[in-house]
């Protein structure tokens, strides 16, 4: 009895699927995705591989692989592991080094989208099949989270687990680019790699010497910036579409959407994409923890993150009370006081932060500052052991001479976004308190009064808290700010 799959398709087709079928991988990932397939973008319209009559309308123009999101994760982790990037194009899409969910996402699905255009560009062209995109080029996001820091990233998880996957499946920078890293080896036999950038606009110190440890200069670009923070004016060779940073600077530093997911869905739809439910979900769990569900009490989300949230309501369909309910549950899991109490001083510092360099404009010396966010009132914050020995620990290991603490909670009896701030310094350059306070029409600082007096200047050090009256002022304002008066002063 003949297969009959085979009689219904073309022998290549044949032989293609059944090694699909034989590897157990699901294909119904990309006939949601590929408008030459699906003329209508109608996510309803999910077809079935196993059946004929699917295959009868498809068969030659079956990909190479599948392409649901889990075939994506799959393409990459065998990318590295078996295929490897020899005489190959590497795509790296990386969030920032905060490494909150929005950049872990928007590099997400993000790549994926690339990928999926990558593998529609080989259904438009079946015939060059060795010549074809699919196999020069890889895909692959990366996340800045450590190993280590994976468990306390409830939010995180919830979110991966929607679609189906868990924190195993993100490929962690600190094991990329390692110097004794298999994958770091892999990757330096690539032709090229190209760069994405999302949520940041340049590319971080840190991650440029790794890459240029591994491979020449001259093999490394940045492609792309998907980005909502101030424009540092780096990679300017990148303009266009390809620049998509959606901030208003000076005077009003203002991000012109709560969430980079928010840009990402702009961009996706824009290149003629389609967001599959599996782009959707985490999008939709981004954009309603960045804007806290749209309140306007936070001055977070904007018109463009409202517009979006319409769309993947309509493309979840998602009544507003699932919606309420996706965020409470995101939301609770993220700010959840067990949690953050449960954390020590470090931990804390740790769960959401950057570092920034200033580079004087004078003397040409650099000062490196770090902020972190914590999402817990400062005197609970101040309870926790060893405060002073962590927070100076932190700054020694973290290589900075200052240190930003934003504190951004729900407060008990007013039931409002509320946010404090505490600033230590190194005292031979303490001044930026002071400057902060002064900055007008900005924070709206006023002292701190619960704040517990810990004597940092034995240890050379200068603290400051502070009740910041302005909550529109975010880390995306407050960076900027500090950055900028480090250029302008620092002595040496
Ligand atoms: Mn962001």
């Amino acid at each position: 009895m003949p297969n009959p799959v085979s009689i219904i398709i073309s022998p290549y087709c044949s032989i293609l699927l059944q090694v699909l079928l034989f590897h157990g991988i699901k294909t119904t990932g990309w006939s949601l995705y590929f408008p030459l397939l699906k003329p209508h973008n109608n996510l309803a319209r999910t077809r079935n591989i196993h059946s004929t009559r699917h295959l009868k309308m498809s068969s030659c123009m079956l990909p190479p692989t599948s392409s649901s999101l889990k075939d994506f994760v799959q393409h990459y982790k065998s990318s590295l592991n078996d295929g490897g990037c020899a005489n190959k194009v590497v795509n790296l899409f990386l969030g920032n080094e905060a490494a909150d969910a929005d950049s872990i996402f928007s590099a997400f699905c993000y790549g994926y989208h690339s990928w999926l255009k990558a593998n529609q560009n080989q259904i438009h062209n079946p015939s060059s099949v060795h010549s074809s995109t699919w196999r020069k080029e890889v895909f692959i996001p990366l996340t800045f989270v450590k190993a280590a820091d994976l468990s306390l990233r409830a939010e995180l998880q919830i979110i991966l687990n929607k679609v189906d996957l868990n924190t195993r499946d993100l490929l962690l920078a600190e094991q990329f680019l390692s110097s004794t890293s298999i994958n770091s080896s892999k990757i330096a036999e690539a032709d090229k790699v190209c760069i994405t950038l999302l949520d940041h606009n340049a590319l971080s110190p840190q991650f440029e010497s790794s890459i240029l440890g591994i491979m020449n200069r001259e093999k490394v670009e940045v492609v792309e910036i998907i980005d909502h923070h101030c424009d540092e004016q780096a990679h300017i060779h990148i303009q266009g579409r390809k620049r998509r940073i959606a901030f208003e600077s000076e005077p009003s530093l203002k991000a012109l959407t709560g969430s980079c997911c928010t840009l990402v869905h702009e961009a996706i739809v824009e290149d003629g994409g389609v967001i599959t439910r599996d782009m959707a979900v985490p999008l939709l769990g981004v954009i309603l923890l960045d804007t806290l569900n749209m309140d306007p009490a936070a001055h977070k989300g904007t018109d463009r993150d409202q517009i979006v949230l319409n769309e993947i309501k309509g493309t979840l369909n998602m009544d507003s009370s699932k919606i309420n309910t996706f965020f409470d549950e995101l939301s609770n899991a993220k700010t959840d006081p067990k949690l953050w109490e449960s954390l020590t001083v470090c931990e804390s510092l740790r769960f959401d932060y950057k570092k920034f360099p200033a580079v004087n404009r004078c003397s040409g010396n650099t000062i490196s500052i770090g902020f972190s966010s914590v999402l817990l009132p400062i005197d609970r914050f101040c309870e926790k052991q060893r405060l002073k020995e962590e927070i100076l620990d932190y700054m020694n290991n973290c290589g900075i001479d200052c240190l930003v603490i934003m504190f951004f909670f729900i407060h008990k009896q007013s039931n409002q976004p509320t946010r404090e701030l505490i600033v230590v310094e190194r005292a031979s350059t303490a001044r930026l308190s002071a400057h902060l306070v002064n900055h007008v029409g900005s924070l709206e600082l006023t002292p701190h009064t619960r704040f517990p007096s810990i004597d940092f200047n034995s240890v050379g050090c200068v603290v400051s808290a502070f009740n910041q009256g302005n909550i529109k002022f975010s880390r995306k304002q407050v960076a900027p700010i500090v950055v900028e008066y480090f250029e302008k002063n620092i002595d040496h």
